[in-house]
């Protein structure tokens, strides 16, 4: 378990996801007014449909990139990045 990984996205942090980050485990908030999903790119993880103001947590136990997207919006893509 990773107490503090610093976690990063790239190329930028999906609009309307907060990127919220404690003890090793990451929180996506929708902060916008439409459904999103975050799923990995791998399917190492993935949500359901995240209505308005719901969340959705992964912990990370290992270090490396973890690239996800959103399957509702061909944009909206973002990298975990979990440093040791
Ligand atoms: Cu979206």
């Amino acid at each position: 378990m990773l107490e503090r990984p610093r976690c990063s996205t790239r190329p930028a942090p999906p609009l309307l996801l907060l990127l919220k980050v404690k003890n090793g485990t990451v929180r996506w908030t929708n902060e916008g007014t439409v459904l999103h999903t975050v799923v990995s790119d791998s399917g190492f993880f993935g949500s359901g449909p995240l209505t308005p103001k719901a969340w959705y947590e992964v912990r990370f136990d290992s270090v490396g990139a973890f690239p996800y997207h959103c399957n509702i919006h061909a944009g909206m893509l973002g990298t975990v990045v979990v440093d040791p």
